[in-house]
């Protein structure tokens, strides 16, 4: 018989299959050689060991085991909070040295580039569940510094839900899906968590911000971020400054609307995920610029609220925010797993120059961020993993526990020692050792909460007055479509009340929205309660007005709107548009850094007036307009014709206007507009700054400037009919 020759792909296959035309798809192009995890090389990766080719898999066979052992072994307890997350490689680089507030050398050298990793979150869903929950964003920044890791663990708003770590565990129980029956997955709408809520004054500045838009970031790239406690920096002298620490996204803070959130939740649950990765593998790096609050250690008592109570902030009017540094993102992840699920941060991770305070909320996480990795990462030994590594050496007495990598030579580990010359040595403060602030500390134990932590409404108060109408009418909803999943009517009325220490308008809105009636008068809140509750807290609310009126910094309605870089525009199109009107209006686009996707009535490709053929990215199958900022829709009699006749098409249309898009006709195209809900707005006389007419240089300038205004919220009143 004659011999067969055999391809190079089927030579490299096991010795008793080299003719299988399927396994010739499996040999691999890279040339490596498969190995087990202990490096032998597998010579079948297809077929489990077996007594004959139809007979039972045998127990010897190793190679299977270790697969599927591996396998079983893949997951990790996800984090308790901040499970749902992303991450990003970046650098930091510093504008200004602050030597007279710090020692820290990575805030003193503006030649340095230290490297980080950012890891963005939600806090109450699982790893699985959907970016856009209306939820605080964890903004976890890992600074690796010459002088070891400093983590800064914020979040996107600048102060916490609670006062003390003690009550942390019931709140979180409180906002987790229900015991009983494990709903709802990432969302804050249901009882337990308005039950609590409700009970806790102390909460009642943090829930203005959680119904606010800020709980709905149009994207991670565009969200201010915050150390939320006030922290410490110490100079060389070994002198402290209380600091707040700031993150400014250079693109704005804007958010999208919470109708739209839901919808995108389904249509694209990765959408925040998606958005980071995108603009990043596109060269559109995510930026912050580094800001810090700084007071003088005499100034300590000067404000009427107290330093150390996280649910304050200070507000811009009284202590600016100083620019010192910008954190540029641009480098995606090689393995999510490996990153992004692995990291550790720890607010504990400090270096010289940086320091604690004594907030009660900041004292208790210095214990639990450790706590949680060695449950989460299974051990002691997980600053050993690559990205949780500091850049400089780790030379300590610290040994052995799970899944040890470093071999630590000789004999001795312990200090002092006289057999290696004591080694490792300790480090000189002058040298870079740490040494915690000298803090005096005369008092005696207790458990209590200081006084000067009993006003809980004053901020709430200049929070909502500091909002934009559209933004008061976002909170409004947000409260009312929040209690309105909410069963228990006691949980209701007793939230209510609490709001009636915030703004009266505001509560008689949510109470006419819920169909209940409105307290007349603020309900007195006695015991950290309101009456007659039972509630356990033994502290009081003090009813105290803020000291400023209105703080801009507050509203997001006068954030930066200058760019449209990155944003993403629907073009519609169907058979028989304008090549040229297509070309024209997306270069204008594309030129100033937004993304164009061509939006078809079918994949593929349509076909132009030209009778080319225009590819689509996609189809009204795949894509909706809230994964996109703003539409527009070209020239073309036969295309506006389909389109007028396609419902996708006209939904599009009509759901991108009740989000408040920018929607801009080329010359012709907006006879599609008399077929959806908002025709009489095209042409009435009190223009809309975001639907736009017209054709050429002019009409591209105006939607360029409509879209990076971002939103035309106006419009959402009087309401429309919805999409
Ligand atoms: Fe956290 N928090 N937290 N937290 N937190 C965690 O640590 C905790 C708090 C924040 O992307 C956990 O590694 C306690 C405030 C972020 O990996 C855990 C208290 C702020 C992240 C934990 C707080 C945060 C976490 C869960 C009250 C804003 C995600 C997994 C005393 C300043 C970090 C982990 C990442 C994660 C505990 C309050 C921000 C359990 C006990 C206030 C951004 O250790």
């Amino acid at each position: 018989m004659a011999k067969k020759t055999l391809t190079p792909e089927q030579s490299a296959l096991p010795e008793n299959d080299k003719t299988s035309k399927l396994k010739a798809h499996t040999a691999d192009a890279t040339g490596q050689r498969m190995t087990t995890d202990h490096g032998v090389g597998i010579n079948d990766d297809q077929n489990s060991l077996k007594a004959g080719d139809r007979a039972s898999t045998l127990l010897e066979d190793f190679i299977l085991r270790e697969k599927i052992t591996h396998f079983d072994h893949e997951r990790i307890p996800e984090r308790v909070v901040h499970a749902r997350g992303s991450g990003a490689h970046g650098v930091f680089k510093l504008y200004q040295p602050i030597p007279e507030f710090s020692k820290a050398a990575f805030l003193n050298d503006t030649e340095i580039e230290t490297p980080v990793f950012v890891r963005f979150s939600t806090v109450a869903g699982s790893r699985g569940s959907t970016d856009l929950a209306r939820d605080v964003r964890g903004f976890a920044v890992k600074f690796y510094t010459q002088e070891g890791n400093f983590d800064l663990v914020g979040n996107n708003m600048p102060v916490f839900f609670i006062q003390d770590a003690m009550k942390f565990p019931d709140l979180i129980h409180a906002v987790k899906p229900e015991p009983d029956n494990e709903m709802p997955q990432a969302a804050s709408a249901h009882d337990t968590f308005w039950d609590f809520i409700s009970l806790m004054p102390e909460s009642t500045h943090m829930i203005m911000w959680a119904m606010s838009d800020r709980a709905l970031p149009r994207s991670y790239r565009m969200m201010e971020g915050f150390g939320v406690h006030t922290f410490r920096l110490i100079n060389d002298k070994g002198e402290s400054h209380f600091v707040k620490f700031h993150w400014k996204p250079l693109l704005g803070v804007h958010s999208v609307a919470w109708d739209e959130a839901q919808t995108i939740s389904g249509k694209d649950p990765d959408f925040h995920r998606r958005d980071l990765w995108e603009a990043i593998q596109s060269g559109s790096f995510p930026e912050w610029e580094f800001g810090i609050q700084v007071v003088p250690e005499a100034d300590e008592h000067k404000f009427d609220f107290d330093l150390l109570d996280p649910t304050k902030l200070i507000p811009e009017e009284l202590v600016p925010v100083q620019r010192i540094g910008k954190l540029t993102l641009n480098r995606n992840t090689d393995n999510f797993f490996a990153e992004t699920e692995q990291v550790a941060f720890h607010v504990g991770h400090v270096v010289p120059g940086i320091d604690f305070t004594n907030d009660p909320l900041m004292q208790g996480r210095l214990f639990s961020y450790t706590d949680t990795q060695l449950i989460r990462l299974g051990g002691p030994n997980f600053h050993e993993i690559p990205i949780n590594r500091p850049v400089v050496p780790v030379h300590n007495n610290q040994r052995d526990g799970f899944m040890r990598q470093t071999i630590n030579k000789g004999k001795v580990s312990y200090n002092p020692n006289s057999l290696v010359s004591n080694d490792p040595l300790q480090v000189k403060a002058e040298s870079g050792g740490f040494v915690s602030y000298n803090e005096r500390i005369d008092s005696r134990k207790i458990r209590a909460r200081s006084e000067s932590y009993f006003d809980h409404f004053s901020q709430a108060k200049l929070f909502y007055a500091s909002q934009s109408l559209a933004e008061k009418e976002h909170i409004i909803n947000a409260f009312s479509f929040e209690l309105g999943k909410v069963k228990n009517l006691t949980i209701r009325e007793r939230m209510l009340g609490l709001l009636t220490h915030v703004d009266m308008d505001l509560v008689a809105s949510i109470a006419s929205n819920l169909g209940m009636p409105s307290p007349k008068k603020p309900v007195s809140v006695v015991n950290g309660s309101v009456p007659a509750d039972g509630n356990p807290n033994d502290f009081a609310s003090v009813d105290a007005e803020p000291s400023i009126a209105k703080s801009e910094a507050l509203s997001m309605a006068g954030t930066i709107k200058d760019s449209v870089s990155t944003r993403k525009i629907a073009f519609l199109v169907a058979d028989g548009v304008s090549a040229s009107s297509v070309d024209a209006m997306k270069k204008a686009l594309v030129d100033q850094g937004a993304v164009v996707e061509l939006v078809g009535t079918h994949g593929g490709a349509v076909k132009g007036d030209k009778k080319t053929a225009i590819e689509v990215e996609e189809s009204f199958l795949t894509a909706c307009s809230v994964l996109y900022d703003a539409v527009f829709v070209p020239s073309g009699a036969n295309h506006i014709d389909a389109l007028s006749a396609d419902a996708d098409a006209l939904h599009f249309l009509n759901e991108a206007f009740k989000h408040c898009k920018a929607i801009c006709f080329d010359a012709g195209a907006e006879k599609l507009a008399e077929r959806t809900y908002f025709h009489g707005k095209l042409n009435a006389k009190a223009s809309d700054p975001g639907l736009l007419t017209g054709s050429g240089k002019a009409l591209a300038d105006s939607f360029i400037k409509a879209i990076s205004a971002h939103r035309v919220w106006e419009r959402e009143k009087p309401r429309m009919v919805p999409a």
